[in-house]
């Protein structure tokens, strides 16, 4: 708890300070005040979806429905993906609620995990909510904290802005490898949510970046829809298919354009005067 309130306490000093010392010759942080606030709005809008859909996903968990609870899991996650990279701010709660198995000395076994992945693991592995009805209240509780905490955040500009590649950064290391949602292979969800939280970004953005490179735009949008090409051929009845039915052909080309995005959207911290 002190470790977090030092490290949003630094993080809001350091925005102020870096307002306070750019003052009005700050041209890029004066642009990004209406997409900041946007984003902000954003992300307040999915942190309440994710609290709404967690109370449903969690009375499933409590009254032992275990495919009902399987059938929420993924749509209740993508609230938390597409606003992972503030999410992780908050380093105490993303791991209760996100955390991975391979995290902990036990693995599946250890206490310590705790969240979305060990009940997960739960419905599909145990199938049962036996095991997970202290988590569940837990995973309950950690989510009300996040969004709380998110409305209190005075959003640092450069975690936004680097957001955009964050994301995709994300989706290449635990979304196309099949390392995040391994029991449920639920995995397309989340790429899909990290994939809209960056596009969101990235359209704020949009006008400022036009400005200075028009073809980086062009670049980019392009690669945005190809890559949304490709998961619109997954999709079913409002979500998507399991991730074993991805063909390795496809798997490649999102691989190829979503490393490309990473890379390009790294560039636009830089390009806006956050560097
Ligand atoms: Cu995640």
């Amino acid at each position: 708890m002190v470790a977090f309130h030092l490290k949003t306490t630094a993080l809001a000093l350091a925005f102020a300070a870096g307002m306070a010392t750019q003052g009005m010759a700050a041209e890029p942080t004066l642009d990004l005040v209406g997409p900041l606030s946007e984003y902000k709005l954003y992300v307040a809008e999915n942190t309440a979806q994710l609290v709404t859909d967690t109370e449903a996903f969690v009375a499933a968990i409590k009254a032992g429905d275990v495919e009902k609870a399987k059938s929420l899991f993924a749509p209740t996650r993508m609230s938390y993906e597409r606003i992972e990279p503030i999410a992780e701010l908050f380093s105490d709660l993303d791991g209760a609620i996100d955390a991975r198995a391979d995290d902990y000395e036990k693995a599946e076994a250890d206490e310590a995990f705790t969240g979305f992945h060990r009940i997960e693991y739960a419905l599909w592995v145990e199938s049962s909510t036996d095991p997970v009805q202290g988590y569940a209240d837990q995973l309950l509780t950690d989510v009300k904290a996040l969004d709380a905490r998110i409305n209190e955040l005075t959003f640092p500009p450069e975690v936004v802005v680097g957001g955009a590649a964050a994301l995709m950064e994300e989706v290449a290391a635990t979304k196309i490898s099949g390392e995040e949602d391994r029991y449920s292979r639920t995995d397309l969800w989340d790429f899909d949510a990290n994939f809209a939280g960056s596009e969101k970004i990235y359209d704020l953005l949009k006008p400022l970046i036009a400005e200075k490179d028009p073809a980086f735009v062009t670049k980019t949008d392009a690669n945005f829809k190809a890559v949304d090409d490709v998961l619109a051929k997954y999709r079913k009845d409002g979500g998507y298919v399991s991730y074993v039915e991805l063909t390795d052909a496809d798997r490649t080309v999102l691989s190829t354009r979503v490393n490309t995005l990473a890379e390009d959207l790294s560039t636009l911290r830089g390009m806006l005067g956050l560097n």
